[in-house]
This record gives C-alpha cells, structure tokens and sequence, in this order.
C-alpha cells in the first residue's frame, strides 16, 4: 500500500486530495495545525479513514518528525496561507507559511525521507502582471501581492532542491479552481452563496470588487488528477495547468444568477473599493500545452458546469439553515 502525506488536509484542495488517493487506495495522513475551533468539516466524511498529524508549517521540528515517522512515498505540500487580500493585511505571516513552509517542508524530506516524491502547490498569482497571454511554463514571473510572492519563494526553492539535491520535486503552476467546498471569501463561492441567499429572500445585495478582472476557472476535482500525475512520472519536472478559458468576475456572477432564473443580476449587485486590492491581477489564462501533452491531462468540467455545481449546491446548502 502506498503512503502520501497531504499538508493543508483541511482545505479545499486537501479534502478532494484525500479522497482522490483514497480511492486509489493509498494510506493518506493528513498534517493538521491546532485551532480552538475544529476545522475538519470538509473531511468529516472521511475522517476515520486517514490519519491526522498535528503539525504546523512554521514549526520545523513537528515537519522534520512527521515526515520521520511516516517515511510517505508521496507528499502533497497544500498548505499555504491562501487568501491574496490577507496577504496583504498580514504580509510577513504569508511569508513565514507561504514561502518558508516550503523550504520546511523540503528540509524536513531532504532529512528524513529524501526517497519521497514531493508536489508543491504553486499558483498562476505568480505570473501576476502577466508577461505573456496565455501562460505558459515557460512566462516569467511578475507577482502582484505578498502571497504571489510568498508562492514564488515555495516555486523556486523546489527547484533548487530538485537540482541541488536530486529530491523528486515538483512544482503544479495551478490557475484558479474553485467548487462547493472553496472558502466563502473567495469570489466565486461568495458569488455562488449570495445568489443562493438572494433567491430564498435571506440577503438582498452582492457587494464585490473589481468585477473586470479575469480569471482561468477551473473545476477543483479535476486539478487532483493532474498533481497526481506530476508525481507518477518518470521525469521530475513543472506543469502549468488550467482550462485555456478566461472569463471576467462580472460574467461569472451573470452566469450564477441565470441558474436560479434571475435574469436583472446587475440590480443586486453592488461594487465597493473597499475590496479592491492595492495591485491587481487583471487577466489570467493558462497555456495547458505541456500537461495535455506528457501527463495527457486535460479538465473535464465547463466554466457553465462549474457555476452550476456551485449554486446548485449553495441553494441546497442555505435553504438548510
Ligand atoms: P485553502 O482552502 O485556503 O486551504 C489551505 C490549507 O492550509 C488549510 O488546510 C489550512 O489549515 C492550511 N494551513 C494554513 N496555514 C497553515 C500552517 N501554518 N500550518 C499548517 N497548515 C496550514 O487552500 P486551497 O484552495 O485548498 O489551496 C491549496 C493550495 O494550493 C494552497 O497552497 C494554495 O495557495 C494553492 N493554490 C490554490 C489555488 C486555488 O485556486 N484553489 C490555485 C493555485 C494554488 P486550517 O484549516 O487550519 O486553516
Ligand atoms: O479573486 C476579484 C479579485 O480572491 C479573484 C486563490 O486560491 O486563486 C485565488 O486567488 C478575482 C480578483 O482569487 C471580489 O480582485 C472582485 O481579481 O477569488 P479570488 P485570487 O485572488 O485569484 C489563485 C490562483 C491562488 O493561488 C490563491 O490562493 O476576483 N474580486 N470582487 C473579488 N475577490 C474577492 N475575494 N472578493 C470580492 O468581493
């Protein structure tokens, strides 16, 4: 049987990660860090199925003995301070999760399991002020908050580990993917909750940003495939992957209010500078060649798909409480 450990077990793409290898039958151990509040809900369902380890991303000591112990053949280092607007509220505690959790978590693998196959979660935010459209592996970089900078510092200590020390690192270049489970400050979900809210009466307004900006958004589930890929290769190298499709935040909320037949979206929507953000990333797109291509990936779910997944799911939700 083969073991992975997953950091962020917690988060979105964590709980689909469990599942995912779940069901491909690998021993999951989950790296959790204590809160005063239990923050399993997005794997309450699987809970007895994986093993949980208490550990936190600034503490090497707690990394360096987990990975000791439970000598994992795979590592999915997922967890990140992930939200760009706090970055910018709490830009060195980004830095110490975000970017230094990285080389932790390298150091902890270099010493005490170097056999280990390493994924780490990289993000579009990096290509930031985008030097080419669409984005490629091959596009330079040029963040536009702490987080994608904090990203940046994760990016390219892996591959210096990967060069300097032969560890089997990766990096996944991910777009934006979003699903019922994605946190309800992130636009989609907050979009796709509102419209639920405002169809059963309980809220009357959508306050957003800057509803130009465009996005790749993609489908969570099917990223899982691709970061497992990455690690079944013969070849230890980096993916960008993403669907090939951008759309702005104003047609995402278009889209999301049609589902529930509300067709005047723009009277519940109102746009506050008090979310935007200090930079912005204005047009984001991935050039999925490499991925189709070597690890014959490709998403599954449609931008529409995908809006409808998520209202549909908020409207079952919301008329629950
Ligand atoms: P998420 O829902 O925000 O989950 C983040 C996870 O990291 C949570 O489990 C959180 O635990 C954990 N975490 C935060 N600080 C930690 C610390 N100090 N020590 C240990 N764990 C800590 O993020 P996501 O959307 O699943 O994204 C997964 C990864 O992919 C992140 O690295 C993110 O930056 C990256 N990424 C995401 C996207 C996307 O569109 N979703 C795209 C590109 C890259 P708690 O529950 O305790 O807070
Ligand atoms: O913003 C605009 C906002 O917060 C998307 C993270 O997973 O993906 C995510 O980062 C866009 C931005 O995601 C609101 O200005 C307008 O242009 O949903 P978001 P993000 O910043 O793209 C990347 C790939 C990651 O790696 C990150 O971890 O939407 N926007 N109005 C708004 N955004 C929010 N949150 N709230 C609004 O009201």
């Amino acid at each position: 049987m083969k073991t992975a450990l997953i950091t962020g077990i917690t988060g979105q793409d964590g709980s689909y990660m469990a599942e995912f290898l779940l069901n491909k039958g690998y021993q999951v151990y989950g790296l959790s860090r204590r809160t005063s509040t239990v923050t399993t809900e997005r794997i309450s369902h699987i809970i007895d199925k994986i093993k949980i380890v208490e550990g936190d991303l600034v503490d090497q000591h707690s990394l360096t003995h987990i990975i000791k112990d439970v000598k994992p053949q795979e590592v999915y280092n997922l967890a990140a301070q992930s939200f760009v607007p706090s970055s910018f509220s709490q830009p060195v505690l980004t830095g110490e999760i975000t970017a230094l959790g990285v080389i932790r978590m390298l150091e902890a693998v270099r010493i005490g399991y170097p056999k280990a196959k390493f994924y780490q979660a990289s993000s579009s935010e990096m290509f930031g002020k985008a030097q080419e459209v669409p984005q490629s592996e091959k596009t330079p970089f040029y963040p536009r908050s702490p987080y994608g900078v904090a990203k940046l510092y994760g990016h390219w200590i892996t591959v210096n580990y990967r060069e300097s020390y032969n560890l089997f690192a990766v990096s996944g270049i991910c777009f934006n993917h979003e699903s019922p489970r994605r946190g309800t400050e992130f636009v989609t979900r907050k979009i796709s909750q509102a419209v639920a809210r405002i169809k059963l009466g309980k809220q009357k307004k959508l306050v957003l940003g800057n509803i130009d900006a465009k996005r790749d958004w993609g489908y969570a589930l099917d990223y899982m495939e691709a970061m497992w890929l990455m690690l079944q290769q013969k070849k230890a190298q980096d993916f960008v992957i993403g669907t090939g499709e951008t759309h702005s935040v104003k047609e995402f909320a278009k889209l999301a209010f049609e589902v529930v037949g509300i067709n005047n979206w723009e009277d519940y929507i109102e746009v506050n500078r008090t979310h935007f953000r200090p930079a912005e990333v204005d047009l984001l797109i991935a050039d999925n060649t490499k991925a189709k291509k070597i690890l014959k990936w490709q998403p599954k779910t449609s931008f529409r798909k995908l809006i409808d997944i998520m209202v549909k799911s908020d409207l079952e939700r919301e008329a629950k409480v």
